[in-house]
């Protein structure tokens, strides 16, 4: 296909929010699935459930927390309420909470412990409110239930201090034949916007979008520039998840889904956004804990995956850790989440970038490469208007074992990058291809092959949008078992 330069500008020229970069620095998060049905063992609750089913015998929302910072995690969101309409904390608007269970003799507030652990932890707070609600007898009548929604989530947004995510869920199981609630999301962005104006609206909103399936899957190549008329696609009720399934928790991304933002997709779209994607699924196949999947946790080497295609692959990572019905996250899900931690933190601790002698000759003065190895964008490298190749070498005295490099885009100028290579001395002056990827956008992870002895370590940007940047370089070694 031939390119469109005009087109390209166009596709550059949509950048970010402050909200939005701050969501995507994020990276890795955690999500709390608990309510009735972990005690009930079902994954929908259908509202009908008593509230004196939910009794955690002891409830240690700082073990979450705990378990989440080991874990590499920087913040943690709660389902407050979930399809069932129980609500995790003591809501003036309903009865059905917690407030009438027998957790704490029912002055529980799980939702202010959660927070607090966070707060303690160092961890982002985020709240999951579903819109889909089973037991509110206003659900289906119109402005009554979306009064009683902005009434729950007016609580949550100014009695739990910051909070980074709201998490509009889109799924709706009631049917032809069940109730029909017009979801007024307008005013519930209005709501978000003024009682938290730093937080990201999610997947039923304009912020972060979701991925496409729960089940870990990802876009080789992710842009996060698309067409505006993805941030109304899950609040179209034709389009939301109508039941629940194992089949459905575990579908892959489907083709047509798969490229949503080359030039090919884009070439006929004109009115664009900033959508980033965020990758969200549970380390056990359901959502909510189940002592039969205790043997299903996924382990390690699954997570690691996720964890390099998503926060590596310009995506957040959204994993779902289920406290059982002690209140606790079970240690088989602990023992992988601690190991997944130990990775993030050992393997990208050494960035022996820092040690390397940088060049650039196409750099456009004052944008040179020698501050690549500083996270943030303040300093970045690129090249003149109407250049879109780059070429930067990182050059060290002694060979270094190299098995990741990863790369980031001054996204504060939007996403440009459509192609690099990676390549390193082969020994004769000439270039070795290690890699080939696509796009980088906020964070490209590659993690190479085998592990690689270069004395020159070079990324090669082939083809860009607008003339590119980069905001970062890291090269790190093998780690662990590589
Ligand atoms: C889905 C819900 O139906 C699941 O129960 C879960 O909350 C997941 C994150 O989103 O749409």
């Amino acid at each position: 296909m031939a390119v469109n330069r005009d087109r390209d500008a166009l596709y550059a020229s949509i950048h970010p929010s402050e909200r939005q970069i701050a969501y995507q620095q994020t990276e890795f998060y955690g999500f709390i699935h608990f309510t009735v049905n972990t005690f009930t063992d079902r994954e929908w609750g259908d509202g009908t459930e008593s509230e004196a089913v939910f009794a955690p015998a002891s409830l240690d929302a700082r073990q979450w927390a705990r378990t989440a910072r080991d874990g590499g995690m920087k913040g943690l969101i709660l389902t407050c309420k979930h399809h069932d309409g129980f609500c995790l904390w003591p809501s003036a608007l309903t009865e059905h909470s917690v407030k009438n269970s027998p957790y704490k003799e029912g002055r529980g507030d799980v939702v202010a412990e959660t927070a607090a652990a966070c707060a303690e932890y160092g961890l982002k707070f985020g709240v999951y409110l579903s819109p889909w609600d089973r037991n509110n007898p206003s659900y289906g009548t119109g402005t009554p239930y979306n009064d009683y929604f902005i009434g729950q989530l007016t609580e949550l947004l100014t009695n739990y201090g910051e909070v980074f995510s709201v998490w509009f869920d889109g799924a709706c199981g009631e049917g032809p034949d069940g109730r029909r609630q017009v979801y007024d999301w307008d005013r519930y962005y209005r709501t978000v916007r003024a009682l938290q104006p730093g937080a990201c609206i999610c997947v039923c909103g304009p912020d972060i979008r979701w991925c496409g399936n729960e089940a870990g899957d990802t876009r080789p190549s992710e842009w996060s520039v698309v067409p505006r008329r993805l941030c109304r696609a899950e609040t179209v009720e034709a389009k939301s998840q109508r039941e629940d399934s194992a089949a459905f928790r575990q579908r892959c991304i489907t083709s047509s889904d798969m490229d949503l933002g080359s030039r090919e997709a884009l070439r006929q779209e004109d009115d664009l956004i900033w959508y980033p994607a965020e990758v969200n699924t549970s380390i056990r196949p359901g959502w909510f804990y189940h002592a039969a999947e205790d043997d299903q946790v996924k382990g390690f080497d699954v997570l690691r995956r996720i964890y390099l295609c998503s926060v590596g692959g310009n995506a957040t990572f959204l994993l779902n850790l289920p406290p059982d019905r002690n209140g606790l996250i079970h240690p088989a899900d602990a023992a992988s989440l601690t190991e997944l931690g130990r990775f993030v933190r050992g393997a990208f601790r050494d960035n022996l970038a820092q040690r390397a002698v940088f060049t650039a000759a196409d750099a456009l003065e004052g944008f040179g490469p020698d501050g690549l190895t500083q996270p943030g964008y303040d300093r970045y490298f690129r090249t003149a208007e109407g250049v879109y190749e780059a070429r930067v070498d990182a050059a060290w005295t002694e060979p270094q074992r190299i098995r990741y490099v990863v790369l980031q885009e001054n996204i504060r100028l939007g996403q440009r990058i459509e192609r690099f290579d990676v390549v390193c001395d082969d020994g004769q002056g000439g270039d070795r291809l290690l890699y080939s990827g696509t796009t980088v956008g906020y964070k490209r992870i590659v993690e190479l092959p085998e592990t690689a002895l270069v004395r020159r370590l070079s990324v090669i940007i082939r083809d860009a949008r607008v003339f590119p940047t980069l905001a970062f370089f890291g090269a790190y070694g093998p780690y662990g078992g590589d």
